[in-house]
């Protein structure tokens, strides 16, 4: 009997010191204290891999120190977007991430980011918020007004890179770095880079240049390379652009130049999440609306494009259970009410990741014929 005891309390015993090894481990390793005032703090997320301190903070990083910033023309844009923007702040609001909406034709910000192209003008406009809000904002998550939060069980702070400043991402479909959403630290660095691109509105080449988009690519020249000759290693390209099919042999040939470095550039300080990687926004029609839970965001959700055919493409279907996702509706009840998903929409990583494929490998083939026809060799 007395060896019971004395086993049991051993047991205790070494139960008590592994938990308080691991008590001790956890205080080492808390930056700070998680202060407890997210009104949904305690709600049950249904996110196996996110505790309720996500709410209020993840990796070091308090939500509130992040903002989502999105720019918008007019209010028929927003109405377009408004799925997009009901899901991506109705997530914000539980989260606690600030979200941001520029309107390009405020006259303050007009008068401060002239850019006659809405889409150079957001990029300036976003540098100059982010140098007013240096004191508050850590970190802004700029997209385009149609992407939308479409699993919450993910966090901003997932996507971030200890010493990216700036991130952009690949998208799946072509050679494109996307223009519509970047993550930004807000460092000299990310601003300057911001601007650098915005102002590339003044001295676009008299061609089929492709707006914002198409000038990314001769940013990420300019940064990456150190000549003259090799920033303007494709610029002929861009230069003579009369079509898109012109526009996208000079991305093929700018993605060649960009694959002899590493996907981090400038001392890590820029970033390219390329298409083998998990990125936090994908187009939505690329899966045909289907969705898997490495999912967070997704691109394109317009209304116009909503349930119904589209001569242009981009066409999707609504994954929600209610016919709506009230804004209004979701400071007053849990995320799982409002993220209740019609399950023929949901689908496993593997099978997101077949249909990417898909896409991946018919991008490849695309871009060696655009690289063939101006005489360069084609990529494994
Ligand atoms: C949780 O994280 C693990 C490890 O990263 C991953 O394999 C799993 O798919 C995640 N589960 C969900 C529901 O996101
Ligand atoms: C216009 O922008 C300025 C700062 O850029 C801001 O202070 C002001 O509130 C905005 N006005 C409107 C109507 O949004
Ligand atoms: C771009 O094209 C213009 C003519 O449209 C030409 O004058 C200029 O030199 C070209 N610039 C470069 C860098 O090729
Ligand atoms: C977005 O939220 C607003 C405010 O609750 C609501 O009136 C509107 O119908 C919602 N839009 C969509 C497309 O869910
Ligand atoms: C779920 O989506 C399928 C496929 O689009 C559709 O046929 C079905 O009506 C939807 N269910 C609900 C409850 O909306
Ligand atoms: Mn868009």
């Amino acid at each position: 009997m007395a060896s019971f005891y004395f086993r049991y309390a051993a047991c205790l015993a070494v139960v008590f010191i592994i938990y308080w090894s691991y008590y001790l481990y956890l205080s080492k390793n808390v930056k700070f204290e998680v202060p407890l005032e997210s009104p949904f703090f305690g709600e049950v997320l249904n996110c196996p891999n996110l505790s309720n301190s996500a709410l209020i903070q993840s990796n070091g990083i308090l939500n509130n120190r992040i903002a989502i910033v999105i720019a918008i023309t007019d209010k028929e844009f927003a109405l377009n977007c408004a799925p997009a923007m009901n899901m991506t702040s109705c997530y914000a609001l539980h989260f606690g991430y600030n979200v941001v909406v520029l309107n390009l034709q405020n006259i303050t910000l007009a008068a401060e980011c002239p850019h006659g192209d809405k889409y150079f003008r957001r990029h300036c406009a976003t540098a100059k918020w982010m140098e007013k809000n240096q004191d508050t904002i850590d970190y802004v998550l700029f997209i385009d007004a149609d992407m939308g939060v479409v699993n919450p069980c993910h966090t901003i702070q997932e996507y971030f890179d200890d010493t990216a400043d700036l991130i952009f991402y690949d998208r799946f479909y072509d050679f494109e770095i996307a223009a519509g959403s970047y993550i930004a630290k807000n460092t000299e660095f990310s601003r300057n880079l911001l601007k650098y691109w915005a102002d590339y509105f003044y001295k676009l080449p008299n061609s089929l240049h492709g707006s914002d988009n198409g000038a990314i690519h001769q940013v990420f020249m300019e940064y990456l390379f150190e000549t003259p000759a090799e920033k303007m290693a494709c610029y002929h390209l861009w230069n003579i652009s009369k079509s898109y099919d012109d526009l996208f042999r000079y991305q093929a040939c700018t993605q060649v130049k960009y694959s002899t470095k590493n996907r981090k550039f400038c001392d890590g300080k820029l970033k390219l999440v390329r298409k083998d990687a998990i990125g936090w926004v994908r187009d939505v029609w690329l899966t045909q609306s289907k969705w898997s839970k490495r999912d967070f965001m997704l691109h394109g959700l317009k209304i116009e494009k909503m349930n119904r055919y589209s001569p242009h493409g981009g066409e999707w279907k609504w994954m929600f259970y209610r016919k709506t996702f009230d804004l209004d509706v979701c400071g007053s009840v849990p995320l799982s009410f409002m993220y209740k998903y019609n399950v023929s929409f949901v689908i496993t990583d593997a099978e997101v990741a077949s249909y990417l494929n898909y896409w991946i490998n018919r991008a490849h083939d695309l871009m060696n014929v655009a690289l063939k026809e101006v005489g360069m060799e084609p990529v494994a």
